[in-house]
């Protein structure tokens, strides 16, 4: 055997040593690209919506959208419905909801205290209310009569007591109602 062939000569330690750094480097690729994705992955799912829109729940009863009198359902110039509710320990507000049968319906919604729950039963609507954020989704609902909105995060000692109603009326009556008030609700019917 020639030195050049030599196992463990000069030049296969160099050789060595330059092959475990860019094995070094290439490990550290890989996990820096880990970390990455883990973090996008968490950061993501972390966040309430894809597309950020706060309200301050301290000041969410005395200015802004969400004020007592801005709540409930609207009838839109497009004659699409705009829902605005928050929920609270231990209730919704509006507790009953009333909106049109066959009519693009838009929720608008937001916790006062903790996370809570907004789902329609029979539906795909399902969202968490979370402090300082806006919730928002949108559907349609194609038969009239009576749904439950129960709360569904546990948001304390009260969370099983706390439901609301979904009453989809058929169009003129929601109309007809639209008439006598700018925001609409069935808490009173
Ligand atoms: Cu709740």
């Amino acid at each position: 055997m020639t030195h050049d062939h030599e196992p463990h000569g000069e030049g296969a330690q160099r050789a060595e040593r330059i092959e475990r750094r860019w094995a070094t480097l290439s490990v550290g690729i890989v996990a820096l690209l880990i970390v990455m994705a883990a973090f996008a992955g968490i950061h993501q799912a972390t966040m309430p919506q894809p597309v950020l829109e706060t309200a301050d729940p301290r000041t969410l009863h005395i200015a802004g959208e969400f004020t007592e009198a801005n709540l409930g359902s609207s009838l839109e110039p497009d004659g699409s419905v705009m829902v605005r509710a928050i929920g609270q320990q231990y209730s919704f507000t509006p507790a009953c909801i009333v909106v049109p049968v066959g009519t693009p319906i838009a929720f608008r919604a937001t916790s006062a205290d903790v996370v809570h729950g907004f789902l329609i039963d029979g539906t795909n609507v399902n969202v968490m209310l979370v402090p300082g954020y806006v919730s928002t989704i949108a559907t349609r609902f194609e038969t009239t009569g009576e749904r439950h909105m129960p709360c569904h995060e546990f948001c304390g000692t009260g969370h099983e007591g706390m439901w609301g109603r979904i009453r989809v009326v058929d169009k003129a009556t929601f109309q007809e109602m639209a008439t006598r008030h700018r925001r609409l609700s069935c808490v009173d019917q």
